[in-house]
């Protein structure tokens, strides 16, 4: 790659020890988890971005058409000339659909996955020169510092793709209160939240038929296996992933399809068949439930672009 005049990586390392004390930690726990955000290594952006493509998929192609459609009104509602902070940025075609409207003055992007990161935040520093581009590899989940922002810079926050979803309600009122305090008073926050709907549109979603989901899933054991050394046999797990309707949210879990274990660093987890390991929980919302979330932490809602059949939202939200 050649030097980007307009563009920086910095790269706060979400280190490979971090995965092996908290897949020790909820291997241990019970019931069994790991967290979501391990599936994102360069292999697991990939089969996401795959994800993305399946048919029965619907939220990638609806958010984008909602940006597509009400671009130009969106980046009214925002603000022009902004620093805009894009929260697991991944892939480039979400931000790509506001920045010839929207015009920021800078954009910094924020994405555990280093490879994915430095490929579209380059990308876009080479498409637009006046924008500059400051990149950040981080698990945004903890505390770390955000590149220095000029205070008196206007801060509008975009974080596409329902990944709020992966937070439990409560988390999120953290969640949002950090964005809050990072955009100040008169900053927005731009958030794609996916919407309650007939669940068994909701499962086919997370149970596509050519098996990206599942593949995706069984990549956290594949490198549990590669790089924390476990002894496992990826093949006795199968995906397994539904709608929990009194939860609001889908449980995607990988279950034992017969007595095993997996080793790592010398400590042993024994799974008894159909025992699991619970991989991620995606929450849905209603626009009026999810408006009423970010209100109790202060954020007031200015506008909700959804599509035709409902399936899923952009909120744009004041402080
Ligand atoms: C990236 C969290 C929004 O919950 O739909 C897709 C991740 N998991 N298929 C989602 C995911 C299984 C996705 N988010």
């Amino acid at each position: 790659m050649s030097a980007l005049p307009n563009f920086e990586l910095h790269d706060l390392k979400p280190a490979v020890a971090d995965f092996r004390r908290e897949v020790l930690a909820g291997l241990a726990a019970t019931p069994r988890r790991i967290a979501p955000k391990f599936f994102y290594d360069a292999a697991g952006s990939h089969l996401f971005d795959a994800i993305t493509q399946q048919p029965e998929y619907y939220p990638t192609r609806t958010e984008i058409g909602l940006l597509r459609g009400h671009g130009v009104e969106i980046a009214e509602r925002l603000g022009r000339q902004a620093a805009l902070i894009e929260l697991g940025s991944g892939s480039d075609i979400k931000i790509r659909c506001l920045l010839d409207a929207l015009r920021p003055a800078e954009y910094l992007p924020l994405d555990i996955s280093l490879d994915h990161l430095r490929e579209s935040a380059s990308g876009i520093a080479r498409d637009y020169p006046q924008v500059r581009v400051r990149a950040t590899c981080v698990d945004y989940t903890r505390e770390f510092p955000l590149p220095p922002i000029a205070p008196e810079a206007h801060r509008v926050v975009f974080y596409p793709g329902s990944s709020v979803g992966n937070f439990e309600p409560s988390d999120v009122r953290d969640l949002l209160r950090w964005v809050a305090g990072m955009v100040g008073p008169g900053g927005r926050l731009l958030i794609g939240v996916d919407l309650k709907k007939d669940p068994a549109r909701l499962h086919a979603a997370y149970n596509d038929a050519a098996g990206v989901t599942a593949a995706f899933n069984g990549n956290v054991l594949t490198r549990m296996a590669t790089e924390l050394g476990a002894k496992l046999k990826v093949e006795d797990f199968a995906h397994h992933a539904f709608y929990n309707e009194a939860l609001g949210r889908i449980e995607m879990h990988l279950r034992a399809l017969r007595a095993t274990s997996i080793e790592i660093a010398g400590q042993r987890f024994d799974f008894a068949e159909g025992e699991g390991i619970h991989t991620e929980n995606s929450y849905k919302y209603c626009e009026e439930e999810f408006g009423a979330l970010a209100a109790s932490v202060g954020f007031v809602t200015e506008q909700v672009w959804c599509d035709a059949d409902r399936l899923f939202s952009v909120h744009c939200l004041r402080v």
